[in-house]
């Protein structure tokens, strides 16, 4: 049976079966996806970590099914979100490398998506933080209409950030127009070399609040080296500081808008992603720095967040799901002590490296999902699960079909997201493509790296990639690399030449993965 077949048969069983309560049936759930930026399998206290706690996080945990085998779809940011918005791997498709702050719309109006799929369903659709998809059509009018955007791939509202935060334009865009735009003060971007003469971070380090890497000395805003240089908009530009603050008012505004719709909130949270200028009531707060007290930003604006439904009175009626677009990286290009604090904490836990890397700290990331009385509680879950499968898995939620040529990679997990099955996926693709967009240039597609993990299997392809990025290893060897992560969950005793079928299978498995 195809696998489209599968899923199919799968959704109708559940429905038939009765595994969806009735109160499913009568009143589709609120769907909320909290998505994190760069944080670890090991970050949480619900995953082991010692060195900080994350209240917040642990309470969802244990109202709710808490996964370990969860992977994000690409150990960056821009293929996650890609894949995660369209059940498609990010592999297939170029271009899907971590963006510039002013690369052109990478999902394309028309394509079947997460958002799309749910408005047809009948839900009010939101994207609250990070986009990095690329906006526009080539050249984007930042002082005019922005288009095509997250409003033209099935968002019916958009608050949101273009790239990242350490990425020019600094500022905010609600639905098509940039916020608080002053017209006599018009935005102008580059990635290639400087215009304007603001301070960069290069020419001007005493303007620094911390220093940064050559990449991230450009355009100084908010006395932070950005990557890349922009002029104008200094109405519209964020502060760092107060970002997850106004970032939960307009997610909380959306909930409460559509509290009587089933709404669905895609909320892209920062932290704890650089540059980590918590808002002054964290810092010091966690003991290991910025990227600590990010963390527990992070917790502490989850913990809004559900405050809110309760105060609703929708608790009941919401699915959260948690997690993270890629691993963990402590220096990622600013001087904030991030490795020298981090002491005994193990990001990653027990996984090796992280962001950048296609070792299992750079995919393995924690996934929590919680609805009263349909996920269940107090679960650990050791199903492989994909954020590539969000959009087959709501799909058979909320009833609706999937088309052939769309969400190609996405398979059923609602059983398994309820934490009514522990059967996952019988094998998932790993991936990581190593682009760097330096200040001056937009280095090359680089190269991707691809792995198949089946069961405790993984097989690691042969690439002649760099190492190393930002201290994190990546897992590069110019062979394939067999790992049996249940006896070596580091990921440090090759079997390849010991056990050369087992290698060739899965090796062959992953080629026709890749063909079909
Ligand atoms: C890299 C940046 C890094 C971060 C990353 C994107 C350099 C040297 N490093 O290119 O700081 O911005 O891109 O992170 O420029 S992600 O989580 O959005 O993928
Ligand atoms: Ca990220």
């Amino acid at each position: 049976m195809s696998r489209r077949g599968v899923l199919l048969a799968g959704a109708a069983a559940l429905v038939a079966g009765g595994a969806l309560p009735a109160a499913t049936a009568r009143r589709k759930p609120n769907i909320v996806v909290l998505y994190a930026d760069d944080l670890g399998y090991g970050d949480l206290s619900c995953y082991g970590a010692t060195a900080l706690r994350t209240p917040n996080l642990d309470r969802l945990a244990a109202r709710g099914t808490r996964f370990e085998n969860a992977h994000s779809p690409s150990a960056t940011c821009t293929p996650s979100r890609y894949a995660l918005l369209t059940g498609d791997y990010a592999w297939r498709a170029s271009g899907t490398q971590i963006l510039p702050g002013d690369a052109p719309a990478l999902i394309r109006p028309g394509r079947f998506t997460l958002p799309t799929m749910l408005k047809r369903a009948g839900y009010a659709t939101g994207l609250v933080g990070k986009w990095h998809l690329g906006l526009g059509d080539g050249s984007v009018d930042w002082n005019g209409e922005i288009a095509p955007g997250p409003l033209d791939i099935g968002f019916d509202y958009g608050f949101f950030m273009p790239a990242t935060l350490d990425r020019v334009p600094t500022v905010l865009i609600e639905n098509r127009h940039v916020v608080n735009l002053d017209p006599a003060d018009p935005i102008a971007v580059n990635y290639h070399t400087k215009i304007g003469d603001e301070p960069t971070g290069a020419e001007n380090p005493d303007q620094l609040k911390f220093g940064g890497d050559p990449e991230h000395s450009d355009t100084i805003v908010n006395g932070i080296g950005r990557i890349g240089w922009m002029t104008g908009g200094r109405a519209a530009r964020w502060h760092d500081e107060e970002l997850s603050d106004v970032l939960l008012a307009k997610a909380t505004a959306f909930i409460e808008q559509h509290r009587a719709d089933p709404f669905f909130l895609y909320f892209a949270v920062n932290e704890p992603h650089v540059p980590r200028a918590p808002h002054p009531r964290f810092v010091g707060k966690s003991g290991m720095g910025p990227r600590g007290d990010a963390i527990l930003q992070l917790d502490w604006t989850v913990g809004a967040l559900i405050a809110t439904l309760a105060r609703l009175g929708i608790t009941d009626d919401t699915l959260i799901v948690f997690s993270s677009d890629n691993g963990p990286i402590l220096f990622d290009g600013y001087a904030d002590h991030a490795v020298a604090l981090a002491g005994a904490h193990r990001p990653a836990g027990p996984y090796r490296s992280g962001k950048y890397a296609i070792y299992e700290g750079g995919t393995r990331v924690p996934m929590i999902t919680c609805w009263p009385g349909q996920v269940r509680a107090g679960h650990v879950s050791r199903a492989i699960v994909d954020h590539v499968d969000l959009v087959a898995s709501l799909a058979a939620l909320v009833g609706q079909a999937l088309p052939r040529d769309g969400a190609v990679d996405s398979f059923d997990m609602l059983a398994p997201l309820l934490g009514h099955s522990d059967r996952g996926r019988d094998h998932v693709v790993e991936d990581t493509k190593l682009m760097v967009t330096t200040g001056a240039t937009v280095a090359s597609d680089g190269e991707r790296i691809l792995a198949i993990r089946v069961g405790d299997w993984k097989l690691i392809r042969g690439s002649v990639a760099p190492h190393e990025f930002h201290g994190n290893a990546i897992g590069t060897s110019p062979r394939d690399q067999l790992y049996n992560l249940a006896e070596d969950p580091g990921e440090r005793d090759d079997l390849a030449a010991k056990l050369p079928d087992r290698a060739r299978a899965l090796a062959a498995w992953l080629d026709k993965i890749e063909r079909d």
